[in-house]
C-alpha cells in the first residue's frame, strides 16, 4: 500500500479560546501551499529542515494580515508523518485558526480525516499500529492509571510482551509439528514427554497472564467510567442527606419516615480528580411491601457492583443482628475487588448529635472495620468523611497495577480471542493437529494486535475512534 500524496491539514488543537492553536500541514505540497498563504515566501523556501521562522499570512490578494505566526518546516522523510510537514503555531481562539486552515484548503490542502497524520506515520513506517495507538492512549486517558498504562505502551514494554508472548508460541508449535512429522516414532523419549509437559504448564502460565491483563484492564475501564461507592444501611440513617451532602446539593428526598429512598439513584462526581459513580439506595430491612422489596433487591446487586461501600447507620438505634449480617455481607470479598483485595467498606455512624453508639464502635473495633462519627446535621467531622473517600478512592486507583498489553477495547477484544484459544489447545492438548491448530490462529491473532495483517477496513475502525489534527 502507498501513501497519499495530497497535502492535508488540520487544527491539532482543541477548537476554542486559547492563546496559541497549532496546525498541520503534511504532503507532497506542504511547502508550496504554506508558501502561498504567507507574506515571506522566499525565506521559507530557503529556510532549512527543521527550524523555526516568523512569518505573517496573508490574505488571498497578499495585502490583509490574517496573522503573525511561527512554523516549523520538515523536509521527508524527517517528520512525524514522514511527508514534507509544516507546523503552524498561531494565535488561539474561534477565528483565527479558522481562518489560516480557509487560505491553506483554498490553496489546495484538504482537510484531514480523523488521525490521519498518524495513519500516514504508519503507512510510511514512522511508527507501528501499537505506537499509534499509544498516542490515542496518552490523549484520550481518563485516569493515572489509563495514562500509566499508555504510557507503558508508547516506551515500547508492551510491543516486548507481545514478541515474547509470540516466541513462546511459536516455539511450542514447533515441538508439536516436529511430533505430528515424527508420529511413526511410537517411542516417546523420556526428554520428549518432559518437553510435552513443560509446554502445557507454559501454556497455562500463558492464560493466566493474559487472564491477569484482562482483569486489570477492566478495571482501568471501570476506572474510567468511575469509581462505584454505594451508600447502603437500614432505613433512616441518614443515607440520602449523605448523598446529597457529597453532591452538594439536595438531590434525593431526605424524610423522617424510614424507607423514604425506593430506588437507587445515582450520580457522577469528579472528586479530587477521580470519578466517582455515587449510589444512593434504599434502606435495607425486613419488608412485605413489594416495591420496597424490589428497592432492596437493587441496593444488594449495588452493593455488590461497588468497589467502595459506605454503611451508614444511625448512632441512635440499636444495632440488630440483620443489620450486623448485613455489614458482614457488604464486607465480604467478592470477583470486582479481587484485584484490590477486600472491597473497600467504610461504617459511617450518623447522628452523633443525638448520642454516641459504643455498641456500633466496639463492632466495628472488634472486626477490624473502619469507622468514623458523623453528624450530618449538626456538621460534626464533616472534614473526616470527605477525608474517607479521599483516601478510600485514591487507594482503590492506586492498589492495582496497570495492564501490561491490553489499553483499547480493541486489544481486549483479540487479547479475550487469544486466552479463550489457548484455553481449547490446553484442553485438547495431546492431540497434537488440534493443538497446532489453535496455536496457529493464536498467532494469527497477534499479528492482527501487531498490526501486521491490517487491512484499509479494519484501519478505518482504529483511526475513526483518534481526533481530527492527530
Ligand atoms: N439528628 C439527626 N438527624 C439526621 C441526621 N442526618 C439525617 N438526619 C435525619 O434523619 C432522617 C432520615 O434521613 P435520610 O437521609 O432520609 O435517611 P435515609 O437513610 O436515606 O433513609 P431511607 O431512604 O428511608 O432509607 C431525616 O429526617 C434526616 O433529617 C443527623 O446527623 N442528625
Ligand atoms: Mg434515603
Amino acid at each position: 500500500m502507498s501513501a497519499s500524496t495530497s497535502t492535508i491539514a488540520a487544527l491539532s488543537t482543541p477548537p476554542g479560546r486559547g492563546a496559541l492553536a497549532v496546525i498541520r500541514l503534511s504532503g507532497d505540497n506542504a511547502h508550496e501551499i504554506f508558501a502561498a498563504v504567507v507574506g515571506e515566501k522566499e525565506k521559507f523556501i530557503k529556510e532549512s529542515a527543521r527550524q523555526i521562522g516568523i512569518y505573517t499570512i496573508v490574505d488571498d490578494n497578499g495585502t490583509e494580515i490574517i496573522d503573525e505566526i511561527t512554523a516549523i518546516k520538515y523536509n521527508a522523510p524527517r517528520s512525524f508523518t514522514g511527508e514534507n510537514m509544516v507546523e503552524i503555531f498561531c494565535h488561539g481562539g474561534a477565528i483565527i485558526p479558522r481562518k489560516i486552515l480557509d487560505r491553506l484548503f483554498m490553496s489546495g490542502a484538504e482537510a484531514a480525516g480523523r488521525g490521519e497524520f498518524s495513519r500516514r506515520a504508519l503507512l510510511n513506517g514512522k511508527m507501528d499500529l501499537l505506537k499509534a495507538e499509544s498516542i490515542a492512549g496518552l490523549i484520550d486517558c481518563q485516569t493515572e492509571k489509563h495514562l500509566e498504562s499508555a504510557q507503558l505502551a508508547y516506551q515500547g514494554k508492551q510491543l516486548k510482551s507481545l514478541e515474547k508472548l509470540k516466541r513462546k508460541i511459536i516455539n511450542i508449535l514447533s515441538d508439536i509439528e516436529s511430533r505430528i512429522e515424527f508420529a511413526e516414532d511410537d517411542d516417546v523419549a523420556e526428554s520428549e514427554s518432559k518437553l510435552i509437559i513443560e509446554n502445557k504448564r507454559e501454556l497455562e502460565l500463558i492464560i493466566s497472564e493474559l487472564e491477569e491483563d484482562l482483569r486489570r484492564s477492566d478495571m482501568v475501564k471501570s476506572l474510567d467510567e468511575g469509581i462505584i461507592i454505594a451508600l447502603a444501611g437500614p432505613p433512616n440513617a441518614g443515607k440520602s442527606s449523605l448523598f446529597n451532602e457529597i453532591l452538594g446539593y439536595d438531590r434525593s428526598i431526605v424524610h423522617d419516615v424510614p424507607g423514604t429512598t425506593r430506588d437507587a439513584v445515582s450520580e457522577k462526581i469528579v472528586f479530587e480528580g477521580i470519578t466517582v459513580k455515587l449510589f444512593d439506595c434504599a434502606g435495607i430491612r425486613i419488608t412485605a411491601d413489594a416495591v420496597e422489596q424490589r428497592g432492596i433487591e437493587r441496593t444488594l446487586s449495588a452493593i455488590k457492583d461497588a468497589h467502595i461501600v459506605f454503611w451508614v447507620t444511625s448512632a441512635d438505634t440499636p444495632l440488630t443482628d440483620d443489620e450486623r449480617n448485613g455489614i458482614i455481607d457488604a464486607a465480604a470479598v467478592d470477583d470486582k475487588s479481587s484485584d484490590t483485595g477486600r472491597k473497600k467498606t467504610l461504617i459511617i455512624i450518623n447522628k452523633i448529635d443525638i448520642v454516641k453508639s459504643e455498641e456500633k464502635k466496639q463492632f466495628c473495633a472488634d472486626r477490624s472495620l473502619e469507622y468514623i462519627e458523623i453528624s450530618l446535621r449538626e456538621k460534626i467531622n464533616a472534614d473526616a468523611l470527605f477525608a474517607a473517600i479521599k483516601s478510600s478512592t485514591a487507594q482503590i486507583s492506586e492498589d492495582m497495577p496497570p495492564p501490561e498489553i491490553i489499553i483499547n477495547d480493541r486489544h481486549r477484544r483479540i487479547i479475550a480471542a487469544v486466552a479463550s484459544n489457548l484455553r481449547d489447545c490446553v484442553f485438547h492438548y495431546g492431540r497434537e493437529e488440534l493443538s497446532a491448530h489453535y496455536l496457529k490462529k493464536t498467532l494469527d491473532l497477534l499479528a492482527e494486535f501487531l498490526g501486521h495483517t491490517a487491512g484499509d477496513e479494519v484501519l478505518n475502525e482504529i483511526f475513526e475512534k483518534f481526533c481530527i489534527g492527530k
